[in-house]
């Protein structure tokens, strides 16, 4: 809870793998402690042992570095460190590849950092500010960006952080194991306010979540602000006239996401977040197999916020089973654009489903 308590230790550990962080932190401190004082003791102990008494002669022995038990005793002072070691390797490359790999499952949740503030987006289109409102017992991912400089998305209580970069998606994921308010901090020092750059992460239990995204969804959801993006800058014009035909002058979108695009120059990627940004903003440094460089650069006319909402607009367009379908359908296209010759026109697939009526494009 976010109110001042009494001074405490550690934050509250309030996510599936806090208590993993915290175990892998005690062990590593019982560790140090423990050789810190046997260190510092037998520094005093052999002072006090081997000390200079009044008369004495001071012999050196000869030092035998054959000796087994010489020997034995570097084997033994080599391999103890080294196991410790290993066990805190281990231990925390575990943590560090389950934090960094969101279970499928994740409830999606996007994040843009900016000085001094978090905005966030929900798919089911709330949005707020410095304020994140999750279920309890969900996994949650956060797919981030930036705005201008690097910042960090840290949540104490959830023992996780990860940067927040401009020009690039970073994930983080948690699963809040209770209900309540937990501090979110900005982790890179940012600037001037860098540290008014705070907010309140929100547990609620899945009813009131629900409750809660029902009354803060008013703009329709992210993938149909992003279809009214997509319309809005004429990205249609393009690529819906081939919606359900692969053959025409623009790639098909449907189904894109998360596939493997052929280019041009015999690479293979995969369409994620990261694709989706670089194909709208730098056209150029990816062209897709099969197709020609004419799509002109939207660099400087989409926002952060708005990338997020194509790219979610994107990602709803499914090809489930050789069906294709999208979750929010594209509008049909009614003025084909004109066709190379010998091209074959589009073949007549009916659309899945009406398209929902959206402002109209300019
Ligand atoms: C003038 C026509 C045109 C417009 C407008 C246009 N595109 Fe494209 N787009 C293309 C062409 C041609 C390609 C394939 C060549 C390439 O990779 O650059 C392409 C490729 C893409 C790809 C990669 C597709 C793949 O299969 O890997 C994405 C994603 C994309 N466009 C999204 C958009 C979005 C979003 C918009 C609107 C902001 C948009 N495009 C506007 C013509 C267009
Ligand atoms: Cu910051």
């Amino acid at each position: 809870m976010l109110e001042a308590k009494s001074f405490e230790l550690f934050p509250e550990a309030a996510s599936s793998i806090a208590g993993h962080v915290d175990a892998f932190y005690a062990f590593m401190v019982l560790v140090s402690a423990f050789f810190s004082l046997l260190i510092a003791f037998l520094v005093v102990y052999f002072a006090y042992k081997y000390r200079h008494r009044p008369g004495e002669n001071i012999v050196y022995a000869p030092y035998d570095d054959h000796s087994l038990s010489g020997m034995l005793l570097e084997v033994v002072w080599t391999a103890i460190p080294l196991g410790l070691s290993m066990i805190m390797f281990v231990w925390g490359v575990s943590i560090y590849f389950t934090e960094s790999r969101p279970p499928a499952d994740s409830l999606e949740i996007y994040v843009t950092g900016k000085q001094w503030m978090w905005k966030i987006q929900h798919m089911e289109g709330a949005r707020e500010i410095n304020e994140l409102h999750i279920p309890v017992n969900r996994n949650v991912k956060l797919t981030m960006t930036s705005e201008d400089v690097i910042h960090d998305f840290f949540v104490p209580a959830f023992r996780t952080k990860a940067d927040v970069l401009p020009g690039r998606y970073t994930t983080e994921w948690f699963r809040a194991t209770k209900v309540g308010s937990y501090h979110i901090f900005c982790a890179e020092y940012c600037g001037t306010k860098h540290s008014g750059m705070i907010g309140t992460v929100t547990v609620m239990s899945e009813s009131d979540y629900n409750k809660w995204l029902g009354e803060g969804s008013g703009e329709g959801s992210m993938a149909e602000q992003g279809q009214a993006l997509f319309n809005q800058l004429g990205c249609g014009n393009c690529h819906a006239s081939v919606v359900n035909n692969q053959n025409g002058r623009c790639p098909n979108l449907v189904g894109l996401f998360g596939s493997t695009v052929e280019l041009k120059n015999g690479q293979r990627v995969r369409a994620d977040e990261a694709y989706i940004r670089e194909s709208v903003l730098f056209p150029q440094s990816k062209i897709v197999a099969g197709f020609d460089d004419y799509m002109p650069t939207f660099k400087g006319l989409i926002t952060e916020d708005g990338m997020l909402k194509l790219i979610e607009y994107i990602r709803s367009m499914r090809n489930k089973n050789g069906v294709i379908s999208s979750a929010t359908p594209l509008p049909v296209q009614t003025t084909d654009g004109p066709r190379p010759a010998g091209s074959t026109p589009a073949k007549a697939v009916p659309a899945a489903k009406a398209a929902p009526a959206l402002p109209a494009a300019r």
